[in-house]
């Protein structure tokens, strides 16, 4: 057996880099909340650049992000329209309607877009009668509906409707980044079909902490006000950016690995039928599998593959996800793999 532990429960579970140890060591810091901190500075107009917004806003975490963009796109009262399957519903605790006081309209399609005609008909309501929807939102690539990437054709069907009735399109691009890697595109193709997007610099990019909500100049500017009634603005936080820094410029580059990573797994997997992993659907670093046929709870298959020293993380009461990552070498995911379907093959 393997001498150490191969963690497959998400991508962020990763370590920093010992490039962005350095690089947090010798961070040039000051007061963020006086507008003093030059690495925050730095990140934030790199992030901007990247994505292809005017402006952007370091927070420690993407559902504050999430949450701080809900805050500055909508008034309370309002609708946003969502997935049923989208993090912001799913596994925010409620921020939506709690901190934002927005009622969330969840809507269902197995590519996790919000349907368009009844998109359109929420918009077509009169907005004196009936509360006005003032945010859809979208997830690209979507989590809970197998990490796939969006193809841009959807997200374009989306932002052109919501255009047309002037409401703005939030993007959490947690992984837009290996959304962009999966579609073969610079990453602003997709940011540039949404209004105001939160990606994460502490997922498949390595960074300890942190995320960036990027959009135009206004709204960003209402997102700062926004992260302070969440109560998360910071000082010398460029300790932190410093890292992130490292993962916009040296990380996303290399997320086609993890997704040949997660194709290599979902290929082993492939060979029982049942358990649900098409390798033609894994577009990115996660690979599902359903448990039920095996007649055992997920619970239950994580704690063997952990006999065998690999985590993976329950997702549902029949579901596991593996997520590849930066420390998980190709090595250690071929072990996963034969360990795996040995593993299998005992039920
Ligand atoms: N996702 C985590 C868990 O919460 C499920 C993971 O391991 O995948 N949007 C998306 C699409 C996410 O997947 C996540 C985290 C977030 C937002 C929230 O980011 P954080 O954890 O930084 O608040």
């Amino acid at each position: 057996m393997i001498d150490k532990i191969i963690d497959l429960r998400s991508d962020t579970v990763t370590k920093p880099t010992d490039r962005m140890r350095e690089a947090m060591m010798n961070a040039e810091v000051g007061d963020d909340c006086y507008g003093e901190d030059p690495t925050i500075h730095r990140l934030e107009a790199l992030a901007a650049e990247k994505v292809g917004k005017a402006a952007a806003m370091y927070v420690p975490t993407g559902t504050m992000g999430n949450t701080a963009a809900l805050l500055a796109h909508t008034r309370a009262g309002d609708y946003a329209i969502m997935d049923a399957e989208c993090h912001i519903y799913y596994y925010e605790h409620g921020n939506v309607s709690s901190l934002a006081g927005i009622m969330p309209v969840v809507m269902n399609s197995p590519d996790g877009v919000p349907p368009l005609e009844e998109v359109e008909a929420y918009l077509q309501r009169d907005p004196a009668k009936f509360p006005r929807v003032s945010l859809i939102c979208l997830e690209n690539t979507h989590n809970r509906r197998g990490g796939r990437a969006i193809p841009l054709d959807r997200m374009d069907a989306v932002h052109e409707l919501a255009a047309r009735y002037g409401v703005p399109v939030h993007l959490d691009g947690a992984r837009v980044f290996n959304a962009a890697d999966a579609l073969g595109v610079d990453v602003r193709e997709i940011t540039g079909r949404v209004d105001s997007v939160m990606f994460c610099l502490s997922k498949g990019l390595c960074a300890p902490v942190g995320s960036m909500v990027a959009g135009a100049a206004d709204f960003i500017q209402e997102a700062r006000r926004a992260r302070k009634r969440l109560g998360g603005a910071m000082r010398q936080s460029g300790v932190l950016a410093a890292a992130g820094i490292v993962a916009l410029t040296e990380m996303s580059d290399r997320l086609g690995e993890d997704r040949a990573n997660a194709k290599l797994l979902a290929k082993a997997l492939s060979q029982f039928d049942e358990l649900g992993v098409r390798p033609e659907t894994v577009d990115t670093n996660m690979v599902f599998v359903n448990t039920e046929p095996l007649g055992i709870p997920a619970a239950d298959f994580a704690d063997r593959a952990l006999q065998h020293n690999i985590k993976v993380s329950v997702y549902g009461p029949t579901t596991v996800r593996m997520v590849t990552n930066h420390d998980a070498s190709r090595e250690d995911v071929l072990y996963a793999a034969e360990t795996l379907v040995d593993l299998i093959k005992t039920f």
